[in-house]
């Protein structure tokens, strides 16, 4: 069954040799727009876009809000690989596949990723329009067997029992707060923990105030799939999430999480978030 669903190390390997035949481009860091963030493709210089559907083995995405386009270009003149789109649980697709552009990154040469969402904020202390970098994660799916590394292990990619104690690069989050503080995001930047659900509906009021407890200080339902195959095969990550609506605690409150909101604010900080992920980048140093 599983074999069926995840997408083999040899067709990750054509698609990578596909990509890297259409392109000159050599990029050491992909990123991954989420819902809203979709501007960070559109200011890469030089840019040759590809739409999903023209790449061979790549799933296609389905949400509004996700462009669909795998974009090479560079930020601050640094070769970069671009996902405006990228996959969800909650889209139908085996886990294994909305992973599958992580490995198809290794195999391009990527050494470092960054995955960016739109969240609610569970924190009492975050509003909307804060940005969260993530220093760990609650794999909700994963309690319940559902995890993105599950079936027979290709050792090519990585071991069978990964540590995730690290999962989040320490040194890349201490350089996104330097960036972030000097260009002035001080106010609206935290470094917290988030958790996944497989949504697609939002979180209820006993939910939220569950999640609140146990530790989690945002909810999406993204990212951690991929953080997950992306330390297995050996990658760097950095994540961030945008809250983009607060998590409703209240039984007498009037608000409703809506996708709406989620796009609206991401369009607010896009512009600040291109300039925080591309001067990460100019200042990345790889080995
Ligand atoms: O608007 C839905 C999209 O944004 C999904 O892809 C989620 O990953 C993310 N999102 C934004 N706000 C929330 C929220 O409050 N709860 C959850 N579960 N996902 C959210």
């Amino acid at each position: 069954m599983y074999s069926q669903t995840a997408i083999s190390y040899e067709k990750c390997k054509e698609t990578a040799d596909w990509l890297l035949a259409q392109t000159t481009l050599r990029p050491l860091v992909a990123v991954v727009c989420g819902s809203g963030l979709g501007g960070l493709g559109d200011s890469l210089k030089d840019a040759v876009a590809f739409n999903y559907q023209d790449i061979p083995n790549f799933p296609q995405s389905t949400v509004h809000g996700h462009a669909g386009r795998l974009v090479f270009g560079k930020l601050k003149g640094r070769p970069c690989v671009c996902m405006q789109g990228r996959f969800h649980l909650y889209e139908g697709y085996p886990i294994q596949k909305i992973t599958a552009p992580m490995r198809i990154f290794k195999l391009l040469g990527v050494k470092t990723v960054i995955l960016t969402n739109a969240a609610g904020g569970l924190n009492e202390k975050y509003k909307v329009g804060d940005v969260m970098i993530i220093k760990d994660h609650i794999n909700m799916p994963g309690f319940a067997g559902c995890n993105p590394l599950m079936g027979p292990n290709d050792e090519r990619f990585g071991t069978r029992f990964p540590c995730m104690s690290d999962a989040y690069d320490r040194e890349l989050r201490q350089l996104a707060r330097h960036v972030g503080d000097e260009l002035g995001f001080g106010d609206f930047m935290h470094e917290g923990v988030y958790c996944v659900l497989g949504g697609p509906s939002f979180e209820t009021i006993a939910e939220c105030r569950m999640l609140r407890r146990l530790g989690a200080d945002a909810v999406g339902m993204s990212t951690v799939h991929e953080a997950i195959v992306a330390r297995h095969c050996g990658l760097r990550v950095f994540a961030l999430s945008l809250i983009t609506n607060q998590a409703v605690m209240d039984y007498d409150s009037e608000e409703k999480a809506n996708h709406q909101e989620v796009l609206q604010t991401g369009k607010v900080r896009s512009e600040q978030l291109a300039s925080l992920v591309s001067t990460m980048v100019m200042s990345m140093k790889h080995d």
